[in-house]
């Protein structure tokens, strides 16, 4: 049987001499792995805990998890797709970086030149690349990384805290509202491409089966949350809902875990709401990089302007029948209450399934 495990194939490309031949070794096995299509412009590949869409993200996956050298005062950005990554890589680098560039200084500030996946890169998409070893000894501390990766397949050595101390981000979405906004993204693709879209009905059918990228979304989630409860000075847990709600306060938690709490005079002068207000959705739709830009995800150049739509709660109720609703909250439920009972209370605010079950 073809092996469709990373582990099991880091072992076979443990003796690789170079990044090219690591790579190639890599590029070589998850070739042969099952893949079918599903809710992507790619084939997905199957791996032991999920689905992947093409070959070049596992790869990059799986020769990160060889050669990434996690330093403690590392923070890596962990999402689904379209669940909030750019805007919890645009606030953590506000944040971060708040002192050399001060989210009031308006036209000063990076992002008018750079997008948000430019400033926290990808350690799959952007950096661990075929053409070559990506050079992360040089960054600066604190070095800021993000991955679509599934908890069980970072690299080791950001698992590996305590010892490496590296801090993991994670922010989790409702799954109706991650699916429609995936959807969209995929069918901007096939249309400047001249592809066939796809209809929402089979995009609900592929996401339910879990054959979505980084997928099955629920395994995803869960793999975080436990890491998490396990380990919440290490693995910090938003929800885009609560972001939503309450993004200041988002903001101060962000800074607090990150360990660039506010100070008094900071608070004072704003300095949280103006990180917020920078890092808006209608601000950030607004700025010359977003309309303008675009960023290298592996070999697929995405414009900016694709990581922003409408950034709302709940817009999946345009789209995605109430049937099929209660089909994605009937897994949900299902899937997290077990063993994540807190999580199924908060998505049960955004569920129809108890609303229909009790009516
Ligand atoms: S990606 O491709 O994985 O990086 O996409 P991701 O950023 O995770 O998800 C894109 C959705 O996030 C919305 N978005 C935002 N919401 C609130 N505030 C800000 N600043 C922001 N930036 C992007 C974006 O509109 C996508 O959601 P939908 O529902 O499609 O609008």
């Amino acid at each position: 049987m073809k092996p469709s495990s990373p582990s099991q194939a880091n072992q076979d490309a443990d003796d690789a001499k170079t990044y090219e031949e690591l790579y190639q070794r890599c590029t070589d096995l998850v070739s042969s792995w099952p893949s079918r299509p599903g809710l992507s412009y790619l084939q997905l590949f199957r791996h032991e805990k999920g689905w992947y869409n093409g070959v070049t993200l596992l790869v990059g996956t799986m020769v990160a998890d060889e050669l990434f050298a996690a330093r403690p005062s590392d923070i890596v950005v962990a999402t689904q797709p379209k669940s909030g990554t750019t805007w919890i890589k645009a606030l953590l680098y506000a944040t971060v970086h708040r002192r050399e560039h001060p989210a009031d200084a308006a036209g000063d500030h990076p992002f008018n030149s750079l997008g948000p996946h430019e400033c926290i890169k990808f350690l799959e998409y952007q950096l661990y690349r075929a053409d070559e070893a990506p050079d992360l000894d040089a960054l600066p501390d604190p070095r800021l990384f993000a991955t679509h990766a599934p908890f069980d397949l970072l690299p080791r050595a950001v698992v590996a805290a305590p010892s490496s101390g590296c801090r993991v981000v994670y922010v989790c979405r409702d799954p109706k509202d991650t699916l429609v906004s995936l959807l969209h993204f995929v069918n901007k693709y096939n249309a400047r491409n001249g592809r066939e879209l796809v209809a929402v009905d089979a995009a609900v059918g592929f996401f339910c089966d879990g054959v979505s990228p980084f997928g099955p979304y629920w395994e995803h989630v869960l793999g975080y949350w436990r890491a998490h409860r396990q380990r919440p000075e290490r693995v910090l847990f938003f929800r885009y809902e609560e972001m939503k709600r309450d993004p200041a306060g988002h903001v101060r938690r962000l800074a607090e875990f990150a360990g660039f709490l506010f100070t008094s005079p900071e608070e004072d002068g704003g300095a949280v709401d103006a990180t917020v207000r920078l890092c808006s959705f209608d601000n950030m739709v607004g700025l010359e990089a977003t309309k303008g830009g675009s960023t290298q995800l592996t070999t697929t150049t995405v414009p900016n302007s694709a990581f922003f739509r409408r950034g709302e709660v709940g817009d999946w109720a345009n789209h995605v029948s109430p049937e099929m609703a209660q089909r994605i909250d009937a897994i949900t439920e299902a899937k997290f209450w077990p063993s994540a009972p807190s999580l199924i209370e908060f998505y049960e605010q955004v569920m129809v399934v108890k609303e229909r079950s009790n009516g």
